[in-house]
């Protein structure tokens, strides 16, 4: 893990920039769903409504520059972000499930044929599991599925087994969005590469938790949203590798993305303008870009050890609950999310009393009934961390649970 940005985070002073923190008794625990805002972001935004509102790329005038200067100044800042080698690999798009559905159609209708392999894991949320399956039912591919194991790491003896030179593509999950898990990443795009393979990394879950360096990974293509790193909704990213993008088809045809259209035929504009059809989502690319500019201020190693801390405390808090099962592996393997079910208690109405009580957490299957069905659960409930959470949260959920657990016991009698 990169630590050269760690100072400790002073998270009083951070809450201060969230409004929705002033009144300092709402624990909000689902930063995994999708995290607050920051005044900066918004104020990033407002001055692009209030002083530079136009569309980009096509105005000869000067908050059309204006505008276009500011969006493409946040690609550059994303690229930063991942050290991708330049700006033209960062895509935008609407949020991950765009990103990952984009390289399913465009790089998979030329590169995935009848016979071939696409391995992925028992871990992966919805969005990278639903278009690969979209994908081979087209093209008559093969999915194939690495297990993890009871503490919810990934079984990674399994590649070996399952990778073949009929393996195309391996896309993974960085971090699990329902127990945490950062998977070994690096030696499962080593494996892949070695066995002529390129890599899909879903980082929905890593990139806003601490540094995600792609080209150091050398994976092939890289998924986040904005929304799940004090970014706004509605504005996502993909990496690519520069000459995997420079050869696959557009993804969605419009405005924007050709370089000459006649009545039969069209060429198209060079990456990135090539999969970003139609006028894009301008004023959330520039508040993304403000969100990169917020969490690298505060520093993403200064996130993942605050994160580490809230989890190590919450494990210890939890633990104590009675009749309580914590999935998912000890802190010190996973990001700031703890997933859990009381004996007893439908998860839903374990959120439904937490709520009660001003802290918001998330329960359901998490757009992961795979890895529900595996753990033989229909659904959790969890809390997910991030830079403005505090211990005073945690006591708060623990002591919430203990509350739903009186509740409850009382409406069963
Ligand atoms: N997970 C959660 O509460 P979108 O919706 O496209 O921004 O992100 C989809 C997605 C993809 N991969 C992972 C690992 C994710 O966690 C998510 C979103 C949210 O866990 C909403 S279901």
């Amino acid at each position: 893990m990169n630590t050269s940005d760690y100072r400790p985070l002073d998270v009083q002073a951070i809450r201060k920039d969230f409004p929705i923190f002033t009144d300092n008794s709402f624990a909000f625990l689902d930063s995994a769903a999708s995290t607050q805002t920051p005044r900066p972001v918004v104020e990033a935004m407002d001055v692009y409504y209030d002083t530079y509102r136009s569309n980009i790329h096509r105005g000869i005038y000067r908050i059309s520059e204006e505008a276009t200067d500011q969006y493409e100044k946040a690609r550059q800042k994303v690229a930063q972000l991942i050290n991708a080698p330049r700006s033209s690999q960062v895509v935008f798009t609407r949020n991950t499930t765009e990103s990952i559905n984009l390289v399913a159609y465009s790089w998979g209708s030329m590169n995935i044929h009848q016979g071939d392999e696409i391995i992925l894991t028992v871990l992966e949320h919805h969005s990278n599991l639903v278009p690969w399956q979209m994908l081979a039912q087209r093209t008559g591919a093969t999915l194939r599925f690495l297990e993890i194991t009871d503490q919810g790491l990934l079984d990674f003896t399994q590649l070996h087994d399952i990778l073949s030179e009929k393996t195309k593509l391996i896309a993974i999950t960085h971090v699990s969005n329902v127990l945490g898990t950062i998977n070994p990443i690096q030696s499962v795009i080593d494996a892949a590469h070695a066995a002529g393979a390129k890599v899909m990394v879903d980082a929905a879950q890593s990139v806003p938790h601490f540094h995600v360096d792609v080209q150091q990974l050398d994976c092939d293509f890289l998924a986040f949203s904005g929304h799940k790193m004090c970014g706004p909704t509605g504005v996502g990213v993909l990496y690519g590798k520069l000459e995997l993008l420079e050869e696959m088809p557009p993804f969605l045809g419009g405005g924007s993305m050709i370089r000459s259209v006649d009545r039969d035929i069209s060429t198209y504009a060079d990456v990135p303008a090539k999969f970003e059809a139609g006028t894009p989502s301008i004023a959330e690319a520039i508040g993304l870009g403000s969100a990169v500019d917020y969490i690298t201020q505060a520093g993403l190693a200064s996130i993942h050890v605050h994160e580490q801390e809230l989890l190590k405390y919450a494990h210890q808090q939890l633990q104590d609950i009675e009749g309580i099962t914590i999935y998912g592996p000890e802190p010190h393997q996973k990001a700031g999310v703890i997933s859990f079910n009381i004996e007893g208690i439908h998860p839903h109405d374990v959120a439904g009393i937490l709520d009660t009580h001003d802290v918001a957490i998330r329960a359901g299957h998490h757009c992961a009934q795979p890895l529900m069905k595996k753990f033989d659960v229909i659904a959790t409930a969890r809390a997910s961390f991030y830079l403005y959470n505090t211990i005073e949260d945690i006591d708060r959920l623990c002591d919430g649970l203990r509350k739903a657990q009186t509740i409850m016991i009382r409406r069963n009698k």
